[in-house]
């Protein structure tokens, strides 16, 4: 006994000494794995979903807390909840269980965060979006396309037999955060994921979701009535397509009742889709709803089409979509990204979200950093997405923002940055992604630093001698990003374009390299442009002349913004390049030259990333060893690529310039024909190791 007592008290003093106890990351912001929900002890039956709210709140620890499903309650929502104290019992109400659930999780995220449960404690909480959804770029061999942390989190070959218990875990991460809704697979979708032994898979994942109120969706290819339905095509007026639709729904909700519906990429880089026949994206997004219709199912059809030799490529997905108002099917959804490029660190929000009336739309914001360092660079995607959320289109007067426009549909997507790493998504810092696109689905008028903090709070320690500097360096990095890679508006200057858009490569988007070009929309085909050519950089200028003597790109914004945009005195300076060709030597509305100016923003960029690895290192004592480890490597890398960037772009434009480095630049310590000769494997499903980054830029030194 009293060795016992000698034991508790030894370790209670190592526990004192030790910052932190050991964290793989696995349990994420929720830092415990999901309680097993037979703990817990009823008279009468009770659902899966009660049993899991009352197993969440065991961890409850402040108040003893009642749950009360209210029919009546209809202004909760379908999602929504109350909190109120009765004396010193807490109490949760909701139309609907799921309501409960995501009211434990609510205390249970206060309680991490150190609010205290005072007698007058109160909230009520309704979800702004009904679809909070998540879009898993996943294949059926196992790979993910863009995916940075292993591969895809569903083992389809092993499924139905074996249901991995990760698939709870992942359930319970998105109901703490309220996202309700899932696409099992890649946009570029096989054929096959609609057989029948893939569904009897599908059945299996949908019925471990359900009791955290995850609806399951399917990516699905427009050919499947051909290549797995024998028909000979797949033309949507075609009485026989319609009617292979519709046993395929039929025998989709025959396995899963509460299937969610379709998402549809097509004609889009070398998809099928409706075009084929010569019929529109209306006419294959029909018959796709015709079939869903009698299941309340949806169809998600995706703007994201480029192709046309006609238009310049942020022009097209407008120009397609305006003469289809009002010739959607009533449970069509329209998806856009969020910008009308592609998910570049820096784009003006979509035109169709301003320009668009009678199609609801849903935005695509993507969670995994394709194009902001992958799982190598800490990128907090919360600011990002706000700019966009809080950007004003002007279609109904001010206040017409983007976040207003998209509850027309209700739908909130983000393409999810989750696979198979124990850590779910390899940066630890990338799950503060994942848990602030469910908080912005939830609610987007939170700010993304509240959101930070709580993350931090709940991820590593409320000790605000951590979350303070550490979410400073959050909030620093997307802008600093943004400076050290593609400042002022520049846009796809990958090195590898056409393969996994990782480090710099300005020299590739040059006249001659067409294919470039015409993929990164840096080249017109379109009679009306007198050059021909949207971007270049010469001798004498650098951007894309998208204004009203340009391609017009900025008139698809609605007034004033179309005329503030076209004018570089009152075009925001994030996007000068994206809107304006500048001259090297002109002078910018803030004092110095274009040049000048460009070369600061590489400079500071570089140097707001050099800060970080610090940072980091400052607060070592609050962090357990592996994620402190495993950050502070991938910390360093960031602020070496940050290099990199500023001398690839400077030391590239001065060779088309000749222009000296301006003042207060740091000198490059890197060869620009050595940079140029960098190479890593054309690959679609991860990203290059820190290793192979650090060699290759060994390499390249002076
Ligand atoms: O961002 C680009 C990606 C492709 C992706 C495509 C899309 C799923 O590079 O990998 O394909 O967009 O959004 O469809």
């Amino acid at each position: 006994m009293s060795n016992t007592k000698r034991n508790v008290a030894l370790s209670l003093l190592l526990g004192a000494a030790i910052a932190a106890t050991a964290d793989d990351g696995s349990s994420l912001w929720l830092r415990k794995p999901a309680p097993d929900p037979s703990i817990v002890q009823t008279e009468s039956q009770i659902s899966d979903t009660l049993r899991i709210t009352f197993a969440e709140l065991a961890s409850f620890k402040s108040n003893s807390v009642e749950v009360m499903e209210n029919k009546h309650r209809t202004d909760l929502g379908d999602d929504g909840f109350e909190i109120l104290m009765d004396g010193d019992k807490v109490k949760i109400i909701a139309q609907r269980e799921i309501g409960l659930l995501y009211g434990a999780y609510y205390l249970l995220r206060h309680q991490a965060c150190g609010t205290q449960i005072t007698d007058n404690f109160a909230a009520k909480e309704v979800p702004y979006y009904k679809y909070r959804m998540l879009n898993h770029w996943d294949n059926l061999d196992g790979t993910v396309e863009r995916g940075y942390a292993g591969n895809s989190i569903w083992k389809w070959d092993e499924l139905p037999e074996t249901v991995s218990p990760r698939y709870v875990e992942y359930a319970r991460a998105n109901a703490s955060i309220g996202i309700n809704a899932t696409v099992l697979n890649n946009v570029n979708a096989s054929p096959k994921m609609l057989e029948t032994a893939n569904l009897k898979k599908v059945k299996a994942i949908a019925d471990v979701l359900r009791p955290y109120g995850i609806r399951v969706f399917l990516s699905v290819n427009f050919a499947s009535p051909m290549v797995i339905g024998g028909l000979k095509d797949a033309d949507p007026q075609k009485p026989e397509v319609l009617a292979w639709w519709r046993a395929k729904a039929k025998e989709i909700y025959d396995l899963v009742p509460d299937f969610g519906g379709f998402l549809v990429k097509a004609n889009s880089e070398g998809q099928p889709g409706p075009c084929d026949y010569g019929r529109t994206h209306a006419d294959g997004a029909n018959v796709l709803a015709d079939a869903l219709k009698p299941y309340g199912g949806v169809v998600i059809w995706r703007a994201f089409v480029y192709g046309r030799k006609s238009e310049e490529r942020v022009q097209q997905a407008l120009l397609e979509f305006q003469p289809l108002q009002g010739k959607f099917r009533d449970n069509v959804i329209v998806q856009a990204k969020n910008g009308p490029l592609d998910f570049q660190p820096c784009e003006p929000f979509h035109p169709m979200f301003g320009k668009i009336t009678g199609i609801p739309l849903a935005i695509e914001l993507q969670i995994t950093q394709e194009y902001l360092g992958q799982s190598n660079h800490l990128a907090y995607l919360g600011t990002l997405w706000k700019e966009v959320l809080d950007s004003d289109t002007y279609q109904n007067g001010p206040g017409s923002t983007v976040a207003k426009k998209i509850r027309e549909s209700g739908m909130i997507a983000g393409v999810a940055n989750i696979g198979d790493d124990v850590n779910w998504c390899r940066h630890p810092f990338a799950q503060a992604n994942w848990y602030a696109f469910g908080r912005l689905a939830w609610n987007p008028n939170l700010k993304a630093e509240d959101i930070a903090r709580e993350w931090l709070a709940q991820t590593f320690t409320s000790n605000p001698a951590f979350v303070d500097p550490v979410c400073d360096m959050m909030m620093s990095s997307v802008p600093a990003i943004r400076q050290y890679m593609m400042p002022l508006g520049l846009a796809h200057i990958f090195a590898s374009t056409l393969g996994n858009h990782y480090g710099p490569g300005p020299w590739l988007y040059q006249t001659g390299n067409d294919s470039f070009l015409q993929y990164a929309s840096l080249l017109s085909t379109n009679d009306n442009v007198p050059t021909r050519k949207v971007f270049d950089a010469t001798a004498t200028e650098l951007g894309a002349d998208r204004t009203k003597k340009g391609t017009g790109t900025v008139m698809q914004y609605n007034a004033p913004l179309c005329d503030e945009y076209d004018d570089i005195n009152t075009c925001p300076e994030r996007y000068w390049l994206w809107f304006h060709r500048l001259q090297w030597d002109q002078k910018m509305p803030t004092g110095d030259t274009f040049w000048e100016h460009l070369c600061g923003q590489f400079e500071s960029g570089a140097k707001t990333a050099a800060t970080y690895p610090g940072i980091w290192e400052s607060v070592k004592m609050y962090v357990d060893p592996e994620r402190y480890d495993l950050v502070l490597g991938r910390l360093k890398l960031q602020a070496r690529e940050a290099v990199w960037w500023k001398d690839a772009c400077i030391l590239f434009y001065q060779s088309v310039n000749n222009l000296p480095l301006p003042k207060g630049i740091t000198p490059p310590i890197y060869d620009l024909n050595k940079l140029k000769r960098i190479q890593f494997p054309s690959n679609v499903h991860f990203c290059p190791s820190p290793a192979d980054v650090n060699k290759a830029l060994d390499g390249a030194l002076k």
